[in-house]
């Protein structure tokens, strides 16, 4: 093989000199524009730098059809065609669409390629679509599998974006229910404590509880603090217990709590505030035990904000496996960038989710958790085609 380096102020110069030394067989090994280098540089212009390659024994015979094209574009004729973009050496519209649509492919081809065996054999795009869709919320990998595993779509006939959506939502309903399970509120808790890490909203939540409690149920609240940690967190509660006009007891140790409960017992709830515990620190949590081991028939809610990454989900949630029965609270899905953690969360802790918040604003910025909450959230962004 003959391999040889050319220089020349555009591609067309460059075609020409490979076809004369070379011939018409010559294929292009490597391409590349040079710009002239340093201060100087600027003022000189750019130019082509080919490497060309042909067979020793091809030399001028039949041209290939590949090869020929290459030639084609910078043969006599094109060149006096001065519409030809070609002719400067720059691409044509043509070509450039020509390579946005083979680059489509390869890319798509990579997309594909990167699909868990499970979805890429099911072959199918709306549910490539949501579980690329899905990824990108956090959802873990794993879940989204076990999802979309079982994701029916053969069933009816997808006509148009809107029927998609329509249809993605129902199966996901219908999937979701069996990886996550939701409070109903059917029962009203007479003792909630709020537990879970320092910052997560526990005091704010309460407050929009006992509003919502007091305010729209027409129920009597009465609130016990347990956070004595920080004069603030007291001072914060009371504040609310101000505003409300519900009364408020303030417990230094677990035993006190007894009767605290009792002075406050003909509310009809009582919602505690526990102190933010450091899951790592094992002293506080056991402290937390020892509050909670005091009351027997109670509702605990475990509290976790969707800022918090899957990794802290997963220490957070080993750390209070101590408590044998919680449900969740979800905090600052406002802040949120990606909402899988809804789901993740109810997965790795098989426990019913019970709210979630989406501010800092009391009472308003509280919902009950719904399975179409749950949809709109994660179906965000996602685009029908
Ligand atoms: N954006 C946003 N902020 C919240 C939400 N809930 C609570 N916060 C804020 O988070 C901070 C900590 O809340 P706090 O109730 O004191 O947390 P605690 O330490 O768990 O009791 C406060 O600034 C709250 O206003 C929420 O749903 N969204
Ligand atoms: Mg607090």
């Amino acid at each position: 093989m003959k391999v040889k380096r050319f220089s020349a102020s555009n591609n067309y110069d460059a075609m020409a000199q490979i076809r004369t030394e070379l011939g018409s067989e010559a294929i292009i090994l490597h391409q590349k524009k040079v710009k002239p280098k340093g201060i100087l540089g600027f003022f000189k212009k750019s130019h082509i730098e080919i490497v060309a390659a042909v067979e020793d024994v091809s030399v001028n015979k039949n041209t290939p059809a590949e090869t020929r094209r290459i030639a084609d574009t910078y043969s006599v004729k094109s060149r006096t065609n001065k519409t030809n973009k070609a002719n400067t050496g720059m691409p044509t519209l043509n070509q450039i669409e020509e390579l946005k649509s083979m680059l489509a492919v390869v890319v798509e081809k990579a997309n594909r390629d990167s699909l868990p065996d499970i979805i890429r054999n099911r072959d199918n795009p709306s549910i490539t679509n949501l579980y690329n869709s899905l990824l990108n919320q956090d959802v873990e990998e794993e879940l989204i599998e076990k999802l979309l595993s079982k994701f029916d779509t053969a069933s009816k006939e997808i006509v148009n974006a809107e029927q998609e959506g329509d249809i993605i939502n129902e199966n996901l309903g219908r999937l979701l229910l069996d990886f996550v399970s939701i409070d109903n509120h059917k029962t009203a808790p007479k003792i909630i404590f709020f537990v879970g890490p320092t910052g997560v909203g526990k005091t704010t939540t309460i407050a929009k509880l006992s509003a919502k409690y007091s305010l729209e149920g027409g129920k009597s609240v009465g609130l016990i603090s347990a956070d004595t940690y920080r004069i603030a967190a007291v001072d914060q509660l009371k504040t609310y217990s101000d505003i409300l006009n519900i009364p408020l007891e303030i417990i230094y140790n677990p035993s006190e709590i007894g009767e605290s409960l009792e002075r406050l017992k003909q509310n009809d709830v009582i919602i505690v505030d526990t102190a933010g515990r450091n899951h790592k620190n094992a002293r506080q949590l056991a402290e937390l035990k020892k509050l909670l081991d005091e009351v027997s028939e109670k509702e605990v809610y475990l509290t976790l904000s969707c800022t918090s990454s899957k990794n802290d989900h997963k220490e957070i949630i080993n750390a209070y496996d101590f408590i044998e029965n919680y449900k969740i609270v979800l905090t600052k899905i406002d802040e949120a960038a990606t909402y899988g953690s809804i789901i993740n969360i109810a997965s790795y802790t098989q426990k019913q989710l019970s709210y979630i918040t989406a501010g800092q604003s009391v009472p308003d910025d509280i919902e009950i958790v719904t399975i179409e909450k749950i949809i709109s959230l994660l179906t965000r962004g996602i685009k029908y085609e």
